[in-house]
């Protein structure tokens, strides 16, 4: 198989062995370190998501495929591109995944980008009450709070967060960005901005989170 197809398949069948080496493979044929991510190890990620979707796959190697994914970026990750040069730090982030939800494949990439793009990133990690979200905020003084879910229960505990901080009297405070699976723009844009007296945003990715910094930090 080539290279990036076997990255991919590492990923779906959980098998960490000889992993480094396909990495510098790759990275040795010129692919670059995001386009690996992106093109391939997600590619295994999705494959993982639909099987354990139809039931065809069990939980215990779903988290064997994650460990693999987690190895996989932290071998990328000092390859990856950075925007170098510029003094201090484009604002910040507290980012967190939301209270009962675990997934933080995600979450992590979008720390990675933005921080290799020039934000501060505070990552206070899974499960997170809005509570420790807002706490972090005004610790580190940030301009945006990111919020990851990837269960349908994640879109909803979501709309609580927002109504918290409503209910705080500080829903002007921060602008939120909001990203992963289960969510839909319409959802994030429509319903939630429709109910939110502040600023709500949906990324559809690492990416899109990325472009919508600068305008959410101003
Ligand atoms: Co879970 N899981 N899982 N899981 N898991 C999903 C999400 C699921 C869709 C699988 C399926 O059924 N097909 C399903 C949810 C169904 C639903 O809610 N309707 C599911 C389930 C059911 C569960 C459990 C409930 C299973 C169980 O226990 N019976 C359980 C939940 C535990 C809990 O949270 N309380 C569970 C557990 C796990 C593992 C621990 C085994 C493992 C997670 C390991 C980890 O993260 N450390 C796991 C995994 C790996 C998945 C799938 C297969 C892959 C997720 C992933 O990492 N994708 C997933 C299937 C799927 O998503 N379709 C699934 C790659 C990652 C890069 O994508 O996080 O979406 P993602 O991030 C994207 C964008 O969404 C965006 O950027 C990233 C890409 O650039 N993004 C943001 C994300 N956050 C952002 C924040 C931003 C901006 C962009 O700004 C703030």
């Amino acid at each position: 198989l080539p290279v990036g197809e076997r990255l991919a398949r590492r990923i779906i069948d959980g098998n960490r062995k000889g992993l480094d080496d396909d990495v510098e493979q790759a990275l040795g044929d010129g692919m670059k370190a995001l386009d690996i991510v992106n093109d391939h190890l997600l590619e295994g990620m999705k494959v993982v998501g639909e099987l354990f979707g139809k039931g065809e796959m069990q939980l215990p190697f779903v988290l064997q495929s994650a460990e693999v994914m987690k190895t996989a970026v932290a071998l990328l990750e000092p390859h990856m591109e950075r925007v170098e040069g510029e003094s201090g730090s484009k604002g910040t982030i507290v980012l967190a995944t939301v209270r009962g939800d675990v997934h933080d494949i995600g979450k992590n990439l979008v720390d990675i980008i933005l921080t290799n793009n020039g934000y501060t990133v505070v990552n206070i990690g899974i499960k997170q009450p809005i509570s420790a979200m807002i706490e972090a905020a005004e610790e580190h003084d940030a301009d945006v709070i990111g919020m990851s879910g990837l269960l349908v229960k994640s879109t909803v505990v979501m709309k609580e967060n927002l109504e918290e901080l409503s209910s705080r009297g500080l829903a002007k405070r921060w602008p939120i960005l909001l990203g992963g699976a289960a969510l839909t723009r319409t959802y994030v844009e429509d319903d939630l901005a429709g109910m939110f007296d502040g600023t709500v945003r949906y990324a559809r990715d690492a990416f899109e989170g990325l472009r919508l910094m600068e305008p959410l930090v101003k």
